[in-house]
């Protein structure tokens, strides 16, 4: 078809770029707008766990099938799931910038052409690479015009041809897509017989990802248009903070250390931290999008953040090496840019503290009125509430995952009370507020230098301290037993779901168990019931409580993940190093669960 764009002369160039660099040109072959309907065979493994669906890239990459199912069934369910006045739909399409993302927004469009009745526009960022906190923004602002996203990303798995590739979809308000519609999906998915897809016949046409904003091509009967990611995240996070007080921070000299880890954050916190509020280039490091993540893991914890962490005056265990150099700040953000670690000089902050910190401080840090409501993930600490009650704010604990935090947001819309502004976080290094549906990273980062800003003669140590001498200090550690047996994880949880209501084993030593149960959750807004979301152990250590959580991990793209989460309070002594303070703990709750015996393992594959 003559009025489609032809290859420019920088294909060749563009092709070779995409081979050693993140997402930035495409292939397509273009026939007609009509539709193609093949005939597909169904899938039964593509359930979604606690954020998308997430795999070996092998799976993907050797067989497109997998990625056309999934994403026809994710489009069957949006169309029936939406009114007939608001179809066709606009979609965002974006990635994190990991291997494959860049034949897979080719096929995503292929299928999206040929399914012109439910997508009648993609949105494809330039680049192709925008954070998944861009994108709750990106699909949140009605100027963009756009109901739902597709993200292409395995978040802070690793990235390669012999890591992780992934999709997380997002609704139409701007949400991670609910439990409902993500078992819709599935169940589309399982019976799947037919899918539509623009044939790879007729001439070649370059969707060129560097292209201008603005520029469309047409694939089948939808247009795609390429969109600047930054605009509407921008000026989401503008109307949050103080901008001009961060400007003047930055401009007297105060330095910060942000780690990209040449992931999705990378350029939207050199384009927010360094264009915009002026700190300069040595502040920043791995910040460049890289498909392999520059061969990283690139998730946001002391294992994982090595160098930044080194630099900060830490060791692996978060404990003061007194070295490092003289940043204010540090933070990290992961693959897709919504997860964060803080840190100061010579002290690491929990995400369960930095989440406290943050609903204490919350009038330093933003414009927009009193905190309402806060919420945790259950496995996190306590820290937060025993804020919230201080503070006299709504508190929630929900089960992990971002969706439960999004329906508390969107409460009023929903029918029931308002409880934004709304801050919420997970142990798992994930921080967020109502200003969007998903955890952002880099909004985390702003929230500490805002608190820093306010009060420039503070470090970082020293508002972590004064927290803990106004609060008490919630000692937290996670413990990972990646890549056990399924087998074996399903009976170790199962044989604690069998300790409930029997006899608790006594043996008159430190810890006191006094506790076993199952937690379920009923979400407040949409009254659903989520059950079996971990194990919950209470303990009395010495009087005080404390507890060790079990539950199998939702993200894992191989075998099972045994996460077992340690928690205890102190009141008085605030200066131990969380992991030995928990470390007898554990010893305890592992053997309780006769973990051991069930996984084959003695020791946690990662501590955080
Ligand atoms: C993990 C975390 C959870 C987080 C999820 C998605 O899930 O524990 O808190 O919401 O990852 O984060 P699981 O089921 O493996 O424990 V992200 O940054 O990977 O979207
Ligand atoms: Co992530």
């Amino acid at each position: 078809m003559k009025s489609w764009i032809s290859p420019s002369p920088f294909t060749l160039l563009l092709l070779l770029m995409t081979l050693l660099s993140p997402p930035t040109s495409l292939s397509l072959s273009m026939p007609s707008t009509s539709r193609y309907s093949r005939p597909t065979t169904a899938y039964q493994d593509q359930r979604p766990g606690t954020s998308g669906l997430r795999k070996k890239t092998k799976i993907w990459t050797e067989d497109s099938m997998y990625l056309n199912n999934l994403i026809q069934s994710y489009l069957n369910v949006l169309s029936t799931n939406s009114s007939p006045s608001s179809k066709p739909l606009s979609i965002l399409l974006a990635s994190d910038g990991r291997y494959h993302s860049v034949p897979s927004i080719a096929q995503i469009s292929k299928i999206c052409g040929a399914n012109s009745d439910i997508v009648s526009t993609l949105h494809v960022p330039q680049n192709g690479v925008q954070s998944t906190p861009s994108c709750s923004s990106y699909i949140r602002s009605p100027k963009n015009d756009c109901s739902a996203a597709i993200i292409l990303t395995a978040s802070h798995n690793p990235g390669g041809p012999d890591a992780d590739f992934g999709v997380k979809f997002n609704g139409a308000r701007g949400e991670p897509v609910d439990e409902g519609f993500t078992e819709e999906v599935w169940e589309e998915s399982k019976r799947l017989t037919t899918l539509n897809i623009v044939d790879d016949d007729d001439d070649d046409v370059t969707i060129d990802l560097n292209a201008e904003v603005g520029t469309t091509y047409k694939v089948g009967g939808c247009k795609v248009v390429i969109v600047d990611p930054y605009e509407a995240y921008v000026s989401t996070l503008e109307k949050f903070f103080d901008f001009e007080l961060l400007k003047d921070y930055a401009s007297k000299g105060n330095r910060i250390l942000f780690d990209g880890m040449h992931g999705a954050g990378g350029p939207f916190g050199r384009r927010v931290l360094g264009d915009i509020l002026g700190f300069k280039d040595d502040c920043f490091m791995r910040c460049d999008t890289r498909e392999d993540f520059g061969g990283c893991h690139p998730d946001p914890n002391l294992t994982y953040g090595k160098e930044l962490v080194e630099r900060m005056g830490l060791d692996g265990k978060g404990r003061k090496t007194g070295k490092g150099e003289d940043f204010k700040l540090g933070a990290a953000n992961d693959g897709d840019g919504d997860r964060n670690l803080i840190c100061g000089k010579g002290v690491f902050v929990t995400p369960s503290d930095s989440l406290a910190v943050i609903a204490d401080r919350w009038e330093d840090i933003s414009s927009n009125g009193p905190l309402k409501g806060v919420a945790r993930s259950m496995p996190s600490s306590a820290a937060v509430d025993v804020v919230a009650e201080k503070k006299g704010v709504r508190n929630f604990v929900t089960p992990t995952g971002w969706k439960f935090f999004g329906n508390l947001m969107d409460s009023e819309v929903l029918g029931g009370e308002n409880f934004n502004p709304f801050l919420c976080g997970e142990e798992s290094f994930g921080t967020g507020s109502s200003h969007i549906r998903e955890k952002d990273g880099l909004w985390a980062v702003l929230a500490w230098l805002s608190i820093l800003a306010r009060s420039p003669s503070l470090t970082v140590e020293d508002v972590v301290n004064q927290h803990w001498e106004k609060y008490g200090r919630h000692y937290y550690a996670r413990y990972d037993y990646e890549e056990c047996g399924s087998d074996g994880a399903n009976k170790m949880m199962e044989n604690l779901r069998g300790m409930i209501g029997k006899a608790l084993p006594k043996d008159g030593g430190d810890y006191e168990l006094n506790k076993i149960e199952s937690f379920s959750y009923t979400d407040p807004v949409t009254k659903e019931v989520t059950a079996n979301q971990g194990m919950i152990l209470s303990f009395l250590v010495k009087d005080s409580p404390a507890r060790a959580v079990f539950r199998l991990s939702g993200t894992g793209s191989a075998g099972a993940t045994v996460r077992m989460y340690l928690e205890k309070y102190d009141g008085e002594n605030f200066g131990g190093n969380s992991q030995e303070e928990l470390k007898g703990l554990g010893e305890k709750a592992a053997e309780i669960a006769d973990l051991e015996r069930f996984t084959g393992r003695k020791e946690p594959t990662v501590i955080t």
